[in-house]
């Protein structure tokens, strides 16, 4: 017994070594991290074995009865920390953030898909848990240590000096790492899961802080560049056009735009959708710039002509700021509001943030007959949506704004056999396979709607929009992306270019146009108002009207990344818009000396965009619009 004691290697080092491992696989084989050269490789590898020890070293500074349950405390909350990740991986390609888990009700709301993300084999994640829990029971007395002070200083500098070592290896990979806004993913690389969440409570904190701190003095800046900015409406012969009409606009949930248009097993895949760019505004270069909140940040562009935030659903985070938003300018219109989504009211926060907002009625889940025949995947088939919700819409006092969310093509994309009117596709990636029949399915149930709005008489006063709200196919599908586009892979460039939707504005009886034009989400707000003939020039937006021929020369993805005329930029990479072709990288993610920025054409462009974003983030941050008097613009 006292022999074998002098051989023991202490707990913390085998938590830390078997800790490690199972990070490092998680990091390397679950999550699915572009890795480009080796020291990336090299900085993914030893991060999870340098953080895990310098949290289980921390244990050498406790009395030596508490080491065991410190170690064992730890490793539990360390494993679900990677385990939540991993499973909001699955369905999100990214990692969550501190409100992000606040939405924790979203959570309980995925049902299906939330089980489609847990798989069996999962629990092998936990062996390490057992195993130390096992030891940490079992041999307490032999493997905890009573280090002299001298001892354990060395230890706490060795875990500081490894930290220290990992972060200067990760500025070397990525200068100025946190002081820029990078996506999660270069984050997590580069310091590892845990590391980075430390950093997102800094961030969030921070950001909360700025509220508080926020005067009105940053405002005249903003408003003058929007200012700016604005499109002269002269200029716009469609101003007015659609004065007095209802507006009838369907969010169409993952839809992308590489599907319209588009075959499958020699079948259109949108018919309906097809056929009605005939005689409609269809708009073929039309970006979504979402992020976190998904479909609640599309509704957020579209009602405030504003980008949601880098991290978390501008809803949740920001549900009670003051806004500007098109309910609210129409409501003084005398326009009613309405939106129609059969889900929970609090999803996404949003019965909070429409009632800010001033939409009139929410129809949520509970203003429809779900049954157990009429539902799939996240809730009531778009089908019944629609047909139900027709009633509620024949009630509503004219003028009307209504927004249709559907649902039905949602990940992962679960369809009845009954219901699929085309066959799957056959890939690697059941998700992919899936899309395309639910995407179908919602093709057809807007179908069904166009034909009872017309019955019901809804139609001929109204104006259609429709908008895909956000990818439905992540990046992790890209292989079998590849082969359904026909490609070799999907490079940066195409992943920019996937990350189109549809957006199409249907006025009965006024013919239509296929626009080429670059555009995004956060130009609806001007163009609808433009249309419906309402003076915004007092508004503070960042969109310019689709319409006009005087566009702005971007469009900001929300990660930074951008599309202009000639180019395309994304992840520090500079592509020509027309033909995908590399034009320069600026690999160390800072331009190394004037000649390089002279030559990076995508430069000075990309710092508009990390101003503009930056000026719409900080509006939202520190609720700058309680400055601002809307109806006495300065
Ligand atoms: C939830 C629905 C889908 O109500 O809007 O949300 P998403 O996951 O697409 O943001
Ligand atoms: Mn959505």
């Amino acid at each position: 017994m006292f022999q074998r004691k002098e051989y023991n290697v202490p707990l913390y080092v085998v938590a830390s070594i078997l800790f490690g491992i199972k990070t490092y696989i998680v990091y390397r084989f679950l999550f699915n991290i572009e890795l480009d050269n080796f020291l990336q490789e090299v900085i993914l590898f030893i991060n999870p074995f340098v953080s895990a020890f310098f949290v289980f070293a921390i244990s050498v500074w406790l009395k030596k009865q508490n080491q065991m349950k410190f170690i064992r405390y730890t490793t539990l909350i360390g494993s679900l920390i990677l385990y939540f990740n991993l499973v909001f991986y699955r369905n999100f390609t990214d990692f969550l953030t501190i409100p992000v888990l606040f939405q924790g009700s979203n959570a309980a709301d995925l049902g299906t898909s939330a089980l489609a993300l847990i798989h069996i084999p999962d629990i092998l994640l936990f062996c390490d848990l057992a195993v130390i829990w096992y030891l940490s029971k079992k041999y307490d007395g032999e493997l905890s240590v009573s280090y002299e002070k001298r001892k354990r200083a060395l230890t706490l500098s060795l875990a500081i000096a490894f930290l220290l070592g990992n972060y200067i290896l990760a500025e070397i990979e990525r200068p100025q790492l946190l002081q820029r806004t990078f996506d999660r993913e270069y984050l997590v690389k580069n310091i590892g899961i845990f590391n980075y969440h430390i950093y997102d409570i800094a961030q969030q904190s921070r950001s909360q802080a700025q509220r508080v701190f926020a005067d009105g003095n940053q405002l005249p800046e903003i408003v003058e560049y929007v200012k700016g900015d604005t499109v002269n409406q002269d200029e716009n012969n469609l101003f007015g056009v659609a004065e007095d009409k209802n507006v009838i606009f369907i969010s169409l949930e993952s839809v992308q735009s590489f599907v319209i248009n588009n075959t499958l097993h020699g079948e259109e895949i949108t018919p309906f959708l097809n056929d009605l760019i005939d005689d409609s505004y269809y708009f073929e270069n039309f970006y979504h710039q979402t992020e976190q909140g998904k479909t609640s940040d599309s509704e957020f562009l579209v009602e405030n002509g504003m980008y949601p935030l880098p991290s978390g659903a501008v809803y949740f985070t920001h549900g009670q700021n003051k806004y500007n938003a098109t309910p609210e300018i129409l409501g003084e219109e005398g326009y009613t509001s309405a939106v129609f989504h059969a889900n929970n009211e609090s999803f996404w926060n949003r019965d909070v943030m429409y009632e800010n907002i001033g939409i009139d009625h929410f129809y949520d889940v509970e203003s429809y007959q779900v049954t157990d025949e009429n539902k799939v995947g996240w809730g009531l088939k778009d089908k019944d949506f629609f047909e139900q919700s027709i009633k509620y819409l024949q009630a509503l006092e004219e003028p009307y704004y209504t927004r249709f969310i559907t649902l039905t093509n949602h990940y992962p994309f679960d369809l009845a056999e009954e219901d699929a009117t085309i066959a799957k596709f056959d890939s690697n990636s059941k998700t992919l396979n899936q899309y395309f029949q639910t995407v179908r399915y919602t093709d057809e149930a807007v179908e069904n709607f166009f034909e009872q709005l017309k019955i019901a008489g809804e139609y001929e006063d109204s104006i259609i929009v429709l908008m895909g709200d956000h990818y439905g196919i992540s990046d992790f599908h890209n292989k079998a992306m590849a082969q359904y586009l026909e490609k070799d892979e999907i490079t940066a460039y195409d992943q920019v270019q996937l990350q189109r939707v549809p957006m199409y504005i249907h006025i009965p009886g006024e013919g239509g146009k296929v626009i080429s034009n670059i555009a995004g989400q956060i130009d609806v707000k001007p163009t609808l108002l433009n249309l419906l003939g309402i003076d915004n020039s007092g508004d503070i937006n960042f969109g310019t009207d689709l319409f006009s021929a005087d566009k702005k020369e971007f469009v900001a993805l929300r990660d930074g990344s951008f599309v202009s005329d000639d180019y395309i930029y994304t992840k520090d990479q500079c592509f020509d818009r027309e033909t995908g072709e590399l034009i320069s990288i600026d690999s160390s993610g800072l331009l190394n000396n004037e000649e390089d920025e002279a030559n990076n054409v995508c430069t000075p462009i990309k710092e508009k965009v990390q101003t503009e974003l930056s000026y719409s983030d900080e509006i939202i941050y520190g609720d700058l619009f309680r400055f601002y008097d809307f109806n006495n613009p300065e």
